[in-house]
């Protein structure tokens, strides 16, 4: 079975959006093969972050992803990735439709609640990233 790996970042976490965010994979169908509160450091921030070192908003961006505890889960189902990134939603949540979970509960794409993986192979590398 196709994995993924979701990530509920600080803002969400601390929010208290995780019970509303987990039932909503659950509803869709998927199962939970792992989940954990973690606390992302700078290093592996910009290990995850690296393909935007060259932007401006880098430095607020791993701000944003060290300032609190993330909810990091495994996600496992039928075409798991494609799923999980429709259930997502676009990452500017101006864009993201109501009914996904970015265009239901954010509004800007600093704090855009929620990480999916873009690809089967970086789910795979993102999997090992996060729970070894
Ligand atoms: P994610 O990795 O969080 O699922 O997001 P994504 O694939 O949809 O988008 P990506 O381009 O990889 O961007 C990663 C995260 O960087 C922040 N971002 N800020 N200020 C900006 O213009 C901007 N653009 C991207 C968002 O937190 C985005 O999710």
């Amino acid at each position: 079975m196709e994995r993924t790996f979701v990530m509920i970042k600080p803002d969400g976490v601390r929010r208290g959006l995780i019970g509303k965010i987990v039932t909503r994979f659950e509803e869709k169908g998927f199962k939970i093969a792992e989940a954990r509160l973690m606390t992302i450091d700078e290093q592996l921030a910009s290990v995850h972050y690296a393909h935007l070192q060259s932007k401006p908003f880098f430095g607020e961006l791993v701000e944003y992803i060290t300032s609190g505890p993330v909810f990091a889960m495994i996600l496992e189902g039928h075409e798991a990735v494609r799923n999980a990134r429709t259930l997502i939603g676009f990452t500017n949540p101006i864009e993201a439709t109501a009914g996904t979970i970015r265009g239901d509960y954010a509004l800007i794409v600093d704090y855009n609640v929620i990480h999916g993986s873009d690809s089967v192979e970086n789910a795979e590398i993102e999997i090992e990233r996060f729970f070894g």
